[in-house]
């Protein structure tokens, strides 16, 4: 064997050694990979817009010394379809309990290391308990926020076009056509997501909104549709703003994003009242689960931002200032009273009985979601 070939051989066994996936079985034990860029001080969280509170990143950043590169998004396929593809250049991301059950049996995301969160024993553990039907063992998620999908409404345009008998409590007002079409002119709109708004219109027809038979889920698309032409626009977010300056009056959304709409409507002093409602029917509970990317390349930095929002005064400020539920028993305390006792943000028991958790869509059931879904918005 002449040098060359000695050379040549080294190198196919280098490179063999380098394409092999990483043997690291927890998030910490990646960190300390080759190329993993372990050292440096920065960080990349992926998560849903209009949800931190202004001073918590900057906070970390100064405790720590990491510099977060923080993105926003507004719907849990646009993460999925990144998540899939594979290089995602996040440390962390934040998909919904449902989807990350989904991305787990997917294999993209890192076991976390417990022994790096110390603020670990800080989560109720008949919340992490919920969470264990779709994440086993809570070896993949730390739950960051979570909440409901209702009905955001201007209580005094919906009582001018639909009176003092409104059916404000019910999916009726947005899933009656009649209802629909009188709100039209001050504006109806929906979250862009399929599962969020498919497993309403399921739960108005009184179906179960985990149902896996196509033909009811097609039921629920055609109640979409008939409704459809009140509909303003489908969006995630620009109903918050919409909302609070009176440009459009129900909304389709989430819990906190509707009360973040109120707040900035008193801050504005503009004269719109907003309410959001938990619809007597039902609803579906979702929680936002943190998770890190197997192609996460500063994992030690994510377990650490991880550790720091589960300390209880950084995430009640969030949930203070997002108005959404966290999942931190010990932050319970530090929440303020109007967010705390707001029913509509952590609901006590007898509505918690009305809410359901969606589970994992099968794929042969998520298409079928999808096409139905593209038919709603297309109008075909
Ligand atoms: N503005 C933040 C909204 C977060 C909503 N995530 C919930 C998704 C439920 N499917």
């Amino acid at each position: 064997m002449n040098a060359k070939t000695v050379l040549l051989l080294a190198l196919a066994l280098l490179a063999g050694a380098c394409g092999k996936p990483p043997a690291a079985d927890t998030a910490s034990a990646a960190a300390g990979k080759p190329g993993a860029d372990a050292g440096a001080k920065t960080l990349n969280v992926y998560n849903w817009s209009d949800y931190i509170a202004e001073n918590t990143i900057p906070d970390f950043e100064k405790q720590t010394g990491i510099k977060v590169t923080y993105d926003v998004f507004d719907s849990n396929e646009v993460l999925e379809a990144k998540l899939m593809a594979g290089a995602t250049g996040y440390d962390i991301v934040v998909p919904s309990l449902n989807f990350l059950g989904r991305q787990i049996k997917a294999g993209v995301f890192l076991p976390l290391d417990k022994s790096k969160l110390p603020n670990y024993k800080n989560l109720d553990p008949k919340l992490m308990a919920i969470i264990a039907q779709l994440d086993p063992g809570n070896q993949y998620g730390i739950p960051y926020m979570w909440g409901t999908v209702g009905i955001g409404y201007n209580v005094n345009k919906v009582k001018a076009l639909l009176g003092d008998k409104a059916p404000v409590d019910s999916w009726a007002l947005v899933f009656d056509p009649a209802n629909a079409a009188k709100l039209k002119s001050c504006g109806l709109t929906m979250l862009d997501s399929p599962t969020d708004i498919l497993s309403a219109a399921l739960k108005y027809q009184g179906a179960d909104p985990n149902t896996r038979d196509a033909a009811t889920i097609q039921k629920a698309a055609d109640l979409v549709m008939k409704v459809r032409p009140y509909i303003t626009y489908f969006h995630s977010s620009q109903y918050i703003n919409d909302l609070a300056n009176g440009d459009v009056c129900v909304s389709v959304g989430w819990s906190g994003d509707v009360f973040q709409a109120r707040n900035r409507a008193r801050e504005a002093k503009n004269g719109v009242e907003l309410a959001y409602s938990i619809p007597k029917e039902g609803a579906q509970m979702w929680f936002d689960m943190m998770a890190i990317p197997k192609d996460a390349k500063h994992v030690d930095n994510a377990l650490a931002f991880l550790n720091y929002l589960m300390e209880p005064k950084v995430i009640a400020d969030d949930s203070n200032f997002i108005a959404y539920a966290n999942a931190n028993a010990a932050a319970t305390q530090y929440v303020d009273p109007a967010v705390r006792d707001n029913p509509a943000i952590y609901p006590p028991p007898a509505v918690m009985d009305k809410l359901f958790l969606l589970q994992v869509l099968p794929p042969d059931l998520d298409r079928v979601y999808n096409r139905a879904w593209t038919a709603i918005k297309t109008g075909r």
